[in-house]
């Protein structure tokens, strides 16, 4: 199916329902929150009641988003047959939450493990972010990109870009930017948000998991139990990041970070490549998933077997 009819498919079912139920995947990130609330908002302007429904909080970096307070924190969508809109996710089981099954669902994403799971799909692997998607069916839709809409789209491709570095950003990137720059998104303001407001916790745990770090030729890889959560007073969502720094060292082609879960004896994993390593398939093999240079997933414990069933994927992965 072409992007046009996709889109057209989507805003008539924007069209022909007055509510909708609208989500993402659990652990939010930038793309996720600011996807949720612009294409709140565009519907908003199409005539649509929506109710905003993750299974996380927001962290607290995007915190400040307008419309931010509409999102409601729940562990289910709750009862009834609303349709629902599901953003960024490859499977119901990824928002986190119960009671999606048997609504109508429809599916926007840009993920390489990407799935036909909804009544109604459109998965595009070349947007640099969901937003961009979103910003289609706004343009599309002919509703006004208002300051609001911008700001929440202009932070989601921000940080799912890595700040315009991943390989997904190209020329349309930067026209996106431009025009949302244009419709009231500031730029400085924004990363402001994004990259100088960090919790001190978050710089304390940065410092433990870069002092375990390992850097062996291509790959490096680093991890923090939670006893060093517990010690730095650092969460989960300080923990985003981290394997950043592990790929940017020179020379190195893939990477991975390790986080202990709590209670479970399992890890999380946050995966990066520079590109000659396909990491989503590697996460998907563990049952995650994400794009070819940045994707997660869980695995068993202890620390010692975990690491070593990710460390040769990614070294058979460079062979
Ligand atoms: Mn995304």
């Amino acid at each position: 199916m072409t992007p046009e009819s996709s889109i057209a498919q989507l805003l008539d079912a924007f069209r022909s329902n007055s509510r909708f139920i609208l989500t993402s995947h659990a652990r939010p990130d930038g793309d996720a929150v600011g996807s949720v609330l612009a294409l709140a908002e565009v519907l908003d302007q199409l005539g649509c009641e929506t109710d905003i429904v993750l299974a996380d909080p927001v962290p607290l970096i995007y915190r400040n988003l307008p419309g931010v307070d509409r999102i409601r924190i729940a562990a289910s969508a709750g009862e009834g047959d609303i349709p629902a809109i599901i953003l960024e996710c490859d499977c119901i089981e990824r928002t986190g939450l119960k009671g999606l099954e048997g609504r109508r669902l429809i599916n926007i994403d840009h993920h390489a493990s990407g799935r036909e799971f909804a009544s109604l799909n459109w998965i595009d692997e070349n947007a640099c972010a969901v937003a961009e998607m979103v910003h289609r069916i706004a343009v599309a839709a002919q509703i006004k990109i208002t300051p609001s809409i911008a700001t929440c789209l202009y932070t989601a491709v921000l940080s799912d870009t890595g700040s315009f570095t991943y390989s997904s950003t190209n020329a349309e990137t930067f026209a996106l930017a431009h025009s949302l720059a244009m419709n009231g998104a500031s730029p400085s303001q924004i990363a402001r948000e994004v990259y100088f407001s960090n919790p001190a916790s978050k710089i304390r745990l940065l410092g433990v998991a870069l002092s375990n770090m390992i850097c062996d030729g291509p790959v490096a890889w680093t991890w923090v139990t939670s006893a060093d959560l517990k010690q730095t007073g650092a969460d989960a969502e300080d923990c985003e990041g981290v394997v950043s720094y592990l790929i940017g060292i020179a020379g190195v082609e893939s990477a991975v970070f390790l986080r202990e879960l709590d209670s479970t004896g399992q890890f999380r994993l946050s995966i990066r490549s520079k590109g000659k390593v396909d990491v989503a398939q590697i996460a998907e093999s563990f049952g995650g998933g994400g794009h070819r240079s940045a994707s997660g997933c869980t695995l068993d414990g202890p620390l010692a077997s975990a690491t070593e069933r990710i460390l040769s994927q990614l070294r058979t992965g460079l062979c």
